[in-house]
């Protein structure tokens, strides 16, 4: 079996999407997700001019090895473009070896490990009775588990809270920012939420790497009597020993990752069981080959799987995401934002969300197809994530 082409097919639904598509001379194709939000044209270049022109006359069934001499060929290693480009091509490698096979891809992970993938979704106000609405919004449509994200009293905007989250600008939007003010209120709201909602509802929340080690760590501590499945990414982790000081003073779970692109940004996060999740999402960690490799590296030291699930993951990169939560041994929740009705039109797809639990479905492969005429009615349209200012203007982390 032979690849004879690979096409790159960027289109906005909703979000803009970047998928590859693979085919092979006995005409089975592949997809896989090459969606990295903000910068989605980098690694449209990459693939075109760089990947695709390797990967034609290959044999599709190297999964390892076509994952190995992108990596090392490469020479310039790791990085979010490259590893964005990786991810797409193993994912549709595994697509067509499972369409091959004639099993969905989890059987080909070694089965399923479980019924069902517990999700969990968002829920957002700019003030309490806002927040208590959307809470209620998400458990009228099933999810078991909830991300709580509030406005901050004195900032009129803040991420996430109250208006579509991600990227809805061709230029960034700005957003002030006040830690202090952000973790004078933070508890309050959680006190409130347990107050109407009582103690079983399992509460998450989204810190989007603002704080200070020594600062995430007074948030983990003033949170732990509202009892938090987990604090998510609380402080920028490319310096992974600041991990230890939170760790030393917080029973909070902690989760950490949706940024990260190999498994060298865990080691000393998982080496020393400084977090409880890791968040890395295929699309964004080099496909399905190297996310697999980093689950067995964390179940080493319990740590459990929370695969990166916002909207601007593509549904290819949902799909696969999902064969691999129901294998591993060590998963532990799904996020699920969703996409737009016509996201779901374009790539149409096997997987189910029901009662707030997903199943990738038994069609062979990933079970996603991309209907390429509605895609190319949809063009890319430039957006940007907004930026955080302080309030005499510093550029502040996210
Ligand atoms: O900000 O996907 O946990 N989820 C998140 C997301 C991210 C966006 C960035 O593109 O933090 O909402
Ligand atoms: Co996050």
């Amino acid at each position: 079996m032979k690849i004879v082409d690979a096409r790159v097919v960027v289109t906005s639904p909703g979000r803009n999407f970047v998928t590859l598509k693979v085919e092979t001379d006995e005409g089975v194709t592949g997809l896989g997700d090459a969606t990295l939000n903000g910068r989605e044209l980098a690694v449209v270049g990459y693939l075109r001019d760089h990947v695709v022109p390797l990967l034609v006359g290959t044999d599709p069934h190297r999964i390892e090895d076509t994952w190995q001499s992108l990596y090392r060929g490469a020479y310039w290693r790791r990085g979010p473009v490259t590893m964005a480009a990786i991810a797409a091509v193993d994912v549709a490698l595994w697509d067509i070896k499972a369409k091959v096979a004639g099993l969905p891809l989890y059987q080909l992970l070694g089965g399923a490990s479980r019924e069902r993938v517990r999700t969990y979704g968002h829920a957002s106000g700019r003030d309490i009775p806002e927040l208590f609405d959307s809470i209620r919004a998400r458990q009228a449509e099933g999810y078991p588990a909830i991300r709580v994200q509030t406005g901050v009293p004195g900032l009129e905007r803040v991420y996430g809270v109250g208006h579509d989250a991600a990227s809805d600008a061709a230029r960034p939007v700005v957003e002030d920012w006040d830690t202090a003010a952000y973790l004078r209120s933070l508890p309050g709201v959680f006190d409130a939420v347990r107050q109407e909602f009582g103690p079983e509802l399992v509460l998450l929340h989204d810190a989007h790497h603002r704080l200070t080690p020594i600062q995430a760590a007074r948030l983990g501590k003033d949170l732990e009597p509202y009892d938090l499945f987990w604090l998510e990414d609380c402080t920028p982790a490319e310096n992974q020993d600041g991990l230890r000081l939170v760790r030393r003073h917080t029973t909070t779970p902690l989760a950490i990752g949706e940024v990260f692109n190999t498994v060298f940004d865990y080691q000393t996060l998982v080496g020393e069981q400084l977090i409880d999740y890791v968040r890395s999402a295929v699309t964004h960690f080099g496909g399905v080959s190297p996310l697999r490799k980093l689950f067995d590296f964390a179940a080493q030291h319990q740590i459990k799987s929370a695969i990166h699930g916002p909207e601007d993951i593509s549904p290819v990169g949902m799909a696969a995401a999902i064969h691999l939560d129901l294998a591993i041994h060590n998963f532990g929740i799904q996020e699920y934002a969703g996409h737009t009705p016509l996201t779901h039109e374009v790539f149409p797809h096997a997987y189910t969300f029901t009662d707030g639990y997903l199943h990738p479905g038994e069609a062979p492969g990933l079970g996603i197809e991309l209907d390429e005429e509605l895609a190319s009615a949809h063009p890319y349209e430039p957006a940007y994530l907004p930026i955080n200012r302080l309030q005499d203007g510093t550029i502040h982390d996210w």
